[in-house]
């Protein structure tokens, strides 16, 4: 168990001695110089009934999105055999729901199945989630399940008041407990403070298990939503918050997830010495852009870094 103090002297301590223990477990546990590529796909676009205040999906927010029905379970898998064609070993499909409903419950084990079986790992993050819902994802053979909580306890009620973080903590029981691995992270550069990124990793880290999957987002500022002009965390700083995440969770894929496009490769760089070992891949996140496969072959390129295969189980 962490102590919010203990995982504060670790963030605080200076730089060189941070990213040197973060490498130095980084190594111990993985490949350095492999990442992992994942691939979004947005498989329900907006029209979202939660007031989530970074969201570009979200029914509260006045943004420039169109919204879109549920998409066809055959053009889910074209769109998952063209990923798989670029290297990607994870399928990680969104829908902009508060939850799934039974009626729909049929397509996305579909999709669930029609991805597995490209030989992909399938990843599904689709709001909150009870156990039955779980139990039926599971046995359609999905590998992950993603939900954030986003920040810490404190600071979730200013940037979300439609569902509470002791709900997104029962969805995350209800995952693991049906034998499906957890995906969970948040977003930093909500204008949060310091003290709320570390008291999220430490609630991360002291979840019965730690999660296979820890994306860390950097906010894509959204313009319409309640953060489009929230301050750019410093990069020094979100380096430090990605170091942390390694040494307090050694065994987990630590996800370089949303915002690279704002970030220089010196700084990408730099998080993956600190320990960041997954990326999306491809020029959309959901909704948002994605430096796209040009640029990160050759930002692998430049650092010797090779896509990680798949494990076989
Ligand atoms: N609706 C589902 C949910 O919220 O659980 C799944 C989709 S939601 C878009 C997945 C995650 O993406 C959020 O929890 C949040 O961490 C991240 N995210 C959403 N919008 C973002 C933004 N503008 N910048 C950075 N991360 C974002
Ligand atoms: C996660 O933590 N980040 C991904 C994934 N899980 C679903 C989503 C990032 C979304 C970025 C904003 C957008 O594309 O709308
Ligand atoms: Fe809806 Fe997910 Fe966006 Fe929140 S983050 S508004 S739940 S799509």
């Amino acid at each position: 168990m962490w102590t919010l103090e203990e995982a504060q002297a670790l963030h605080d301590a200076p730089f060189n001695d941070l990213l040197f223990q973060a490498q130095t477990i980084h190594r111990q546990n993985f490949d350095p110089n492999k990442v992992q590529l994942s691939r979004l796909l947005s498989i329900k676009t907006g029209g979202c009934p939660e007031d989530c205040g970074y969201c570009s999906q979200s029914a509260h927010h006045d943004t420039d999105l169109k919204a879109s029905k549920l998409m066809e379970v055959r053009r889910v898998i074209a769109e998952a055999t063209k990923a798989r064609d670029a290297g990607a070993t994870r399928y990680c499909m969104g829908a902009a729901w508060k939850n799934p409903k039974a009626r729909d419950m049929d397509a996305v084990v579909a999709m669930v199945e029609g991805v597995k079986a490209l030989g992909m790992e399938t990843c599904m993050t689709l709001g909150m989630l009870d156990l039955e819902q779980a139990a039926l994802l599971k046995q359609a053979g999905l590998d992950y399940y993603n939900h954030n909580i986003d920040t810490s306890e404190r600071y979730y009620n200013e940037i979300i008041s439609t569902r509470t973080f002791a709900d997104r903590l029962d969805t995350l029981a209800n995952v693991r407990d049906s034998g499906i691995k957890v995906c969970c992270g948040g977003i930093v550069g909500m204008s949060e403070e310091p003290v709320d990124r570390i008291d999220m990793l430490v609630t991360l880290a002291n979840l019965p298990e730690h999660p296979e999957s820890v994306p860390i987002n950097m906010l894509i500022p959204i313009a319409g939503t309640p953060l489009a002009d929230a301050k750019p965390i410093e990069p020094i700083e979100f380096v430090r918050v990605i170091a942390l995440a390694r040494i307090m969770m050694p065994k987990s894929h630590v996800r370089l997830s949303a915002g690279r496009t704002a970030m220089t490769d010196e700084m990408q760089a730099l998080c993956f010495f600190a320990g960041a070992n997954s990326i999306f891949v491809g020029d959309t996140l959901l909704t948002a852009d994605n430096p796209g496969e040009d640029k990160d072959t050759l930002l692998f390129r430049r650092l010797g870094i090779e896509p990680m295969e798949l494990e076989v189980q």
